[in-house]
This record gives structure tokens, C-alpha cells and sequence, in this order.
């Protein structure tokens, strides 16, 4: 007897049906599946294609070579176009929110469609983030910026890999995995572990000494206990924290030898790239705070790209470091 996978697209359709729910987010969750595995195909022949360099050159065919990260963008309008179900969009690769289906959607998407640029060019793991809100049934509108609380659903996929994992509001977060067929299957339900045996470190060492000098004492004095990964990819990077446990970290760049390279403000995105993996992480019984040492998932966004410093993981470690850097907001 054969025995098969369940899918993503099932378990969704169980999941929403459980909760009494609309299709709509199934038929939203089809078109972010459909970019992502697009995306992924253009990604793994990207390199023969000449589309991993930069922008501006031609390729072997004499064609305009456009930046993947371009590329991954289009590729994700056009599929949330057809959608019909959202309202706006905002991408890392657009300075301006885009426009959709402003009077018939229901959905707003914040998405970086190919994170991880310094792993582009090598072709090794990116992400493709996003965080979904939902419109305001009750009442009007407001400016569509949502912090990540209100938000219904967030996920990753790391391209290309072929993992997606999405978190799902009061829902837990789920891991998929690609198949032959190139269904997402095999639903796992992630909870980071207590146990600190597997935990790990994750942060660019290179800066470390332009962090405050409390987190840096903080590094110095918990780095020996734990195990240290970075892959440079916030995506991947984070993946490993949902499995293993630990924190990762990008904080403020505060000491830089050049201080015009200084990110006091921190580097990540606030709406698709720290609140996205905050959203999940809280789903999986971790946690995430910025520089003051409060929750991501509180920050309410005042512009679409802001910023913010990131650190998520294990409640135990990030709660820990987060009353330091109360005290040093404090003082
Ligand atoms: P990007 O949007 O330019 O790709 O930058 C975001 C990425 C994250 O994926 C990753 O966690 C971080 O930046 C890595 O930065 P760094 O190269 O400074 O360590
Ligand atoms: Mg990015």
C-alpha cells in the first residue's frame, strides 16, 4: 500500500475549516506558494542564466541580466495580482507601497522576496519572507502599517532549499518540505527546545566590536556555552534557531571605525524581516526584542522600511539579554 504525504494546501484547507474561516487566505497562501516555487527555479538556474550578478550587464544570450532579487520581486506582484485578494504590497525592492486590489482585497503583504544578498552571488541558501495583515472589516482604513501583533500569518521560505515554514496566529508554527512532485508536504509543528544542549549563537562576528559594551560583555560572557552558526542569511540563519534553539542576533552597529557606517537604528526590516521571524517565533514559544529590549511584535511601524535591531530565539536567552538592554536604555 502506497502511503502518502500530506500537503500544505490540505492542511491549510483543515486548518481553516477547523477555525471557521473563509478560502480566502488558502487562495492567498496558492499565490505565495506559486512565487516561491517560481523563484526557486529561476534561482537554481540562475547562475548558468548569468542572473546572479549584478544588475546592468548582458548575458550569454546578449539579454539585459536583471538582478535576481528584481526578478523574485516581479515574479511575486504578478502572482498576488492574480490573486485578486490583496490590497497593497510592500517589498524590499520597491521604495513605494504598490498598490493591488485597493477596494476589493483583504489582504496586506510585506515581503522581502530574496533575502540574504551577500549569498546571491554564490547561489547558497536566501530567504523569501513575508508577513500577512488583514484589512479592517469593522470599520475604515488606516495607513495599512501593522505591527507585527496584528499580524495573521508569517512565514519563510529558504530558496532553495525547499523548506517553508510558517507560523499562523495562535496556531503554531509549521514546517514544510518540497516534494518530487514539488508539493510543500509532511506538516511538523516547531517548538524551540528547552533543552540548552543544542542551542546556538548566530550573529555577524565581524561586528562585533561595534555592538554596545553591554552586549558585547554579554557575548563574551554566555559565547562559551553554546555552539555559533551564521550563514549571513537571515532566513537560514533563523531556520536553524527554530530547530536547535539559541538566539540570534543583529544589534545596533553603534562603534563603528567608520561611523558612517554606524546602524543605530539596526540593519534588519521591521515589517518583513524582524517582525516575520518574530511572528513565528512567538508561535513556536519563543521571543524577540529590539535594541531598548522591547517585543518586535509591539513595535508599531511609523514608515514601511524602517528598521530596527533584532534579538530572537529562546525566551530564557533573549529575555535575559533584553534586561540589559532595558537597564541600558534606562542609564
Ligand atoms: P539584505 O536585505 O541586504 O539581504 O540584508 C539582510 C540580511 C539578512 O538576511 C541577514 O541576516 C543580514 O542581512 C546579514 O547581514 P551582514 O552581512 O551584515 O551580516
Ligand atoms: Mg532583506
Amino acid at each position: 500500500m502506497m502511503r502518502f504525504e500530506q500537503t500544505f494546501m490540505n492542511f491549510l484547507l483543515q486548518h481553516q475549516e477547523s477555525h471557521n474561516r473563509t478560502y480566502h487566505f488558502l487562495i492567498l497562501m496558492d499565490a505565495m506558494i506559486s512565487a516561491a516555487k517560481h523563484i526557486q527555479y529561476y534561482y537554481l538556474t540562475g547562475a548558468l542564466k548569468g542572473n546572479l550578478g549584478l544588475a546592468g550587464g548582458k548575458n550569454v544570450q546578449g539579454e539585459d541580466v536583471m538582478r535576481m532579487d528584481q526578478i523574485a520581486h516581479e515574479i511575486t506582484v504578478h502572482y498576488l495580482k492574480n490573486s485578486g485578494r490583496v490590497i497593497h504590497v510592500v517589498s524590499e525592492e520597491s521604495e513605494e507601497i504598490i498598490p493591488i486590489n485597493p477596494e476589493g482585497g483583504r489582504y496586506l503583504i510585506y515581503f522581502d522576496p530574496l533575502d540574504g544578498s551577500s549569498n546571491l552571488p554564490h547561489g547558497l541558501p536566501v530567504g523569501f519572507l513575508f508577513g500577512i495583515a488583514k484589512r479592517n472589516l469593522e470599520g475604515p482604513e488606516d495607513g495599512h502599517l501593522r505591527a507585527g501583533k496584528d499580524y495573521i500569518a508569517a512565514g519563510m521560505f529558504v530558496i532553495s532549499t525547499g523548506t517553508f515554514t510558517l507560523g499562523l496566529k495562535e496556531a503554531g508554527t509549521w514546517r514544510f518540505h518540497i516534494d518530487e512532485t514539488m508539493n510543500f508536504v509532511r506538516p511538523t509543528r516547531m517548538m524551540l527546545p528547552d533543552d540548552p544542549e543544542t542551542w546556538e549563537l548566530s550573529f555577524n562576528e565581524a561586528n562585533r566590536h561595534t555592538y554596545d559594551e553591554r552586549v558585547q560583555q554579554w557575548i563574551a560572557e554566555h559565547e562559551r556555552k553554546y555552539a555559533f552558526r551564521y550563514l549571513g542569511a537571515l532566513a537560514g540563519d533563523f531556520h536553524r534557531i527554530l530547530t536547535n534553539g539559541g538566539m540570534f542576533m543583529y544589534p545596533a552597529i553603534l562603534n563603528h571605525p567608520n561611523p558612517k557606517k554606524n546602524r543605530p537604528e539596526g540593519k534588519l526590516r521591521l515589517m518583513y524581516e524582524a517582525a516575520v521571524v518574530a511572528f513565528m517565533c512567538r508561535e513556536a514559544g519563543g521571543t524577540a526584542v529590539n535594541e531598548a529590549g522591547a517585543p518586535i511584535l509591539d513595535i508599531q511601524p511609523e514608515k514601511h522600511h524602517q528598521r530596527t535591531a533584532l534579538y530572537v530565539g529562546s525566551k530564557q536567552l533573549v529575555e535575559n539579554i533584553a534586561g540589559i538592554l532595558r537597564e541600558k536604555n534606562r542609564g
